[in-house]
């Protein structure tokens, strides 16, 4: 069987669980988008996890909001869909009761649960260590080489080795060492490129290029204030701007739906996060009008 999969610590804990249970064959990390898009060929020999269900796949997991955009499940799929703090939980525990050997993973899944419902302090942020830490190195956008392939060792490492073991595998220190050397020019750029708008802080990197990467939660630590942000950049194309809105880990006093909210533009996510592709010539005034609602929801 083939696993898709985000690729993200929440996708990697899910292949961990999966491939302990399933006899698979290949991994595919990918983008949410690409199962939107209808990108890959699926059939029902095919396990989706952490992504949007499609039609025709074998069994399937996932935790975010069902939204107009991704297709629906059938009554008894098989698989788990649930509002969990990760696709990981929804895994474990259809595999728990027949596989109580996946109790080793406790920690794993904890802190899965954690960094995927960004349950984290301001030392997760800015001090990060082994689990969360190794979530961060998983992060695409960092530019730090073949992720695939850094994903498909990771699933190994984690089920043969401890988390101290698997951080001082060298791919690992040296992702860890270049995040730690980008995580000041980041900071920096987000400073330079953000402005706070009532409630919510705004952070525009379209003419930022190279493209700045680092901790999505950093601008919280900047802007106390705000308890939502909306972050763009250019998509792959020019043709779309990226935009990436989330309630601020600190102050959680936003009543935006921004799983909702992102749907009307196409996209989707979490209550708490989620995103969009804009279309380039509407996109200032797209941004506009989601500030406006994020302002209006207080
Ligand atoms: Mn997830």
């Amino acid at each position: 069987m083939r696993l898709v999969t985000r690729g993200d610590l929440d996708g990697l804990t899910c292949a961990v669980l999966i491939t302990s249970c399933e006899d698979i064959d290949e991994i595919v990390p990918v983008h949410p988008q690409d199962i939107t898009d209808k990108r890959l060929h699926i059939t029902d020999d095919d396990i989706i996890a952490n992504l949007p269900y499609q039609t025709g796949v074998g069994k399937w997991f996932d935790h975010h909001l069902l939204t107009q955009g991704n297709e629906r499940p059938p009554e008894g799929f098989e698989g788990r869909y649930g509002l969990a703090p990760s696709a990981a939980r929804m895994v474990y525990e259809y595999y728990a009761a027949r596989r109580t050997d996946l109790q080793r993973y406790e920690r794993l899944l904890a802190e899965t649960d954690r960094l995927d419902s960004a349950q984290l302090t301001i030392d997760d942020v800015l001090q990060p260590k082994d689990y969360i830490l190794l979530g961060y190195t998983l992060d695409p956008r960092t530019g730090l080489g073949d992720y695939q392939s850094y994903f498909r060792k990771m699933v190994g490492w984690l089920k043969t080795s401890g988390i101290e073991e698997v951080m001082r595998q060298p791919e690992v220190t040296d992702r860890v060492e270049r995040i730690r050397a980008q995580d000041a020019a980041f900071r920096e750029r987000t400073k330079a490129c953000s402005r706070l708008d009532g409630n919510v802080v705004f952070t525009d990197f379209r003419n930022e290029s190279p493209l700045p990467v680092g901790n999505r939660f950093l601008v919280y630590t900047l802007f106390p204030e705000a308890n939502a942000s909306l972050r763009v950049h250019w998509g792959p194309s020019r043709e779309h701007v990226a935009a990436a809105v989330g309630h601020s880990i600190f102050n959680r006093t936003s009543r935006t739906n921004v799983g909702e909210l992102m749907a009307r533009y196409g996209g989707g996510g979490h209550r708490g996060a989620g995103t969009c592709l804009l279309e380039a010539r509407n996109a200032d005034a797209q941004i506009a009008e989601i500030i406006a609602t994020m302002k209006k929801d207080g």
